[in-house]
């Protein structure tokens, strides 16, 4: 559709109109969206609430179903009927929560719309889960190293130095990464980042025993910057921890206030578990 015009009887007052929807007879009858596609949970801890955005199509209201297929140790609270109206987006909040049993890795997790009408969309949110973390930061005062700094005003140590005015900044580029040096081996679970504006939109956190082999403990697709708390399952024995920043948010370099590292808490599952996991296979790239 390119345009409408709006006729009215010469002498008369202008029409109100507020809103125009358009409708499209031969599209799917109702819309799926995520608000995030990507979410962080602890084991044994609250929920992650995503929000989903529904939208009918058709010119009556249409009834359907939210289904939201956990795995087994999972907890889930959606509402099952909503009532699309066309043009008027419905939001649902989506709560998922990782049992106490759940092992440390990345889940993909279906949300299912079926309508009346005989419609189906398909979502999946994928939701990091970590162990419960605790105790001080560990990157604090860390040795840290980059690819490359913007300039000397920018460098590495920024982001361990717990100075909040401090700050590393790469040249613009993709692939750009800085890492820290933790003290003594750890069991990673968490790592937190501050971005200044010039975030990394898509980035992964990979940790290493040597500073020589990298292994991919978290994969963020969908950075928003700010401040994040990245959820991992990092082996015992971690002693780097690395940002690979994969593409940039804006056309300058990346830039990070601080890196903050968190082991899991002692008695804590480190979740060093290859086989459920859906990342850490690309060591290298
Ligand atoms: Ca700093």
């Amino acid at each position: 559709m390119e345009a409408v015009r709006l006729v009215w009887r010469p002498g008369s007052p202008a029409p109100v109109v507020h809103e125009l929807t358009p409708w499209y007879s031969d599209g799917p009858g109702a819309e799926l969206a995520l608000e995030r596609t990507e979410t962080d949970a602890v084991a044994g801890g609250g929920p992650a609430v995503v929000r989903a955005r529904l939208t009918g199509n058709r010119p009556a209201d249409l009834t359907g179903r939210l289904r939201v297929r956990v795995p087994g140790g999972f907890g889930v609270r959606a509402p099952h009927r909503v009532v699309l109206r066309r043009g008027v987006p419905a939001s649902a909040a989506v709560e998922v929560r990782a049992g106490k049993d759940v092992r440390p890795g990345a889940y993909r997790i279906p949300v299912v719309l079926t309508t009346g009408d005989g419609t189906r969309r398909e979502e999946t949110l994928t939701v990091r889960v970590g162990a419960p973390t605790g105790g001080p930061d560990l990157a604090r005062g860390a040795r840290a190293v980059s690819s490359a700094d913007e300039t000397p005003d920018f460098p590495a140590p920024a982001v361990t130095d717990g100075d909040p005015g401090t700050r590393w900044s790469s040249p613009a580029g993709d692939g750009q990464w800085v890492r820290v040096e933790l003290a003594a081996p750890a069991r990673v679970g968490e790592v937190r980042l501050h971005w200044q504006e010039a975030y990394a939109s898509r980035y992964r956190i990979q940790v290493s025993p040597d500073g020589r082999t990298w292994r991919t403990a978290a994969t963020v697709a969908d950075g928003r910057g700010g401040r994040a708390s990245v959820r991992l399952g990092a082996p015992a024995g971690t002693r780097f921890v690395r940002v690979v920043c994969d593409e940039r948010a804006t056309r300058h370099g990346v830039s990070l206030w601080s890196v903050e590292v968190r082991a899991v808490r002692d008695g804590g599952d480190g979740g060093d578990d290859r086989g459920r996991r859906d990342d850490g296979r690309d060591e290298g790239n």
